[in-house]
């Protein structure tokens, strides 16, 4: 029998947060990146995902941003961390506000995709080749904002641009259906994966599937992520949950529905996923500072016992079950494993 795959954990320093929120200011003081990186380890984490602007300030001139970049490696080095992902933070900047490579101005367009390239020079000076874009404002408020056929046009040879500029980086697109957009333009992975055949280097474009973006689009996370392993294109994931259609929640990974974590855990087990657990969480905005990275924890944990679970199904039982048609007995058969026997 195979060992059992050991999967490694990631997070980004920003699910270490103050608990501000649209409606009222932060609760709990900045903590300071060292500190963040200082908590990895103690957290049993064995990896960081970053924004480009986590590493270095964005628009600081190449020999700074080298410095800068070089003095992280090094904290990361030292903590035994790896550079999981990097994702340019093209939602923030002032030159972002109509979107990245869709914005209707052709300065923006250039700017969005100068940051990419930098932002994949930082990922190669962290050792890392996993390029995520979150494509955070690439859609509309109101439909006639902007040509919609042009757009998925752009961000395709936006794609083709950062590929091209680097032979040796993946891209690895995180779709998410709304928010900060009324509607954006690849609201699922399948619309993604949809465009990653048409770019100029198909095998290197991929995804990271968020499973409260799948669950926003009305979708369940488990299928979409089985779709994206199917491709072979399921290079990372940001699990976390999320309690009906609302505002994005990333509440603590299986914390709102259990059976639904469970079955994301055993698509990437049986699908044989081989990336790491990327956990993209939030504290609640009630949490104490001394608490505040329990969400990580407990998140990690809860991946852990579930996969536990998973482990215990009797394949041979679930495959009897289907063959019979006996539906009413594998629901029977999961929910007695998720209630521990
Ligand atoms: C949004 C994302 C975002 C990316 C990185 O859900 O978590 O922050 O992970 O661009
Ligand atoms: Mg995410």
């Amino acid at each position: 029998m195979a060992a059992a795959k050991t999967y490694l954990f990631t997070f980004g320093p920003w699910n270490i947060s103050t608990g501000a929120d649209p409606f009222g200011p932060p609760v709990r003081k900045e903590v300071t990146f060292a500190a963040k990186i200082r908590e990895y380890k103690k957290l049993g984490f064995d990896g960081v995902q970053f924004h480009d602007d986590d590493v270095v300030p964005a628009d600081l001139s190449w020999a700074e941003t080298e410095r800068g970049a070089a003095k992280v490696k090094k904290v990361l080095d030292g903590e035994g961390l790896f550079c999981e992902i990097i994702a340019p933070r093209l939602w923030e900047h002032p030159k972002t506000i109509d979107g990245a490579f869709t914005s209707n101005n052709a300065a923006e367009r250039r700017y969005a995709l100068e940051r990419s390239k930098r932002c994949i020079d930082i990922g190669n000076i962290l050792g890392c080749r996993n390029v995520v874009l979150w494509l955070a404002r690439e859609g509309t408020y109101i439909r006639e904002a902007k040509d919609p056929i042009t757009s998925i046009g752009r961000i395709v040879e936006a794609i083709n641009a950062l590929l091209e500029y680097d032979a040796n980086i993946r891209i690895l697109g995180e779709m998410k259906p709304n928010e900060p957009m009324d509607q954006s333009y690849l609201p699922t992975p399948g619309h993604f994966l949809g465009i990653a055949y048409r770019t100029s280097q198909p095998d290197r474009v991929g995804t990271l599937i968020e499973s409260a973006h799948s669950i926003l689009a009305g979708l369940d996370p488990s299928d979409d992520m089985a779709y994206a392993l199917w491709h072979k294109k399921l290079w990372s994931v940001h699990l976390n949950d999320q309690n009906g259609l609302k505002y994005d929640q990333d509440k603590t990974f299986g914390s709102v529905d259990l059976r639904r974590a469970f079955n994301i855990v055993w698509v990437l087990e049986r699908g044989g996923y081989e990336g790491c657990i990327g956990l993209d969480v939030k504290a609640m905005r009630t949490t104490k500072p001394a608490h505040q990275t329990r969400h990580l924890a407990n998140s990690r944990e809860m991946f852990l016992r579930l996969l536990e679970v998973v482990r215990s199904v009797d394949a041979a039982k679930v495959e009897a079950f289907r063959a019979e048609r006996d539906y009413e007995g594998l629901e029977m058969y999961v929910l007695s494993k998720l209630m521990g026997r």
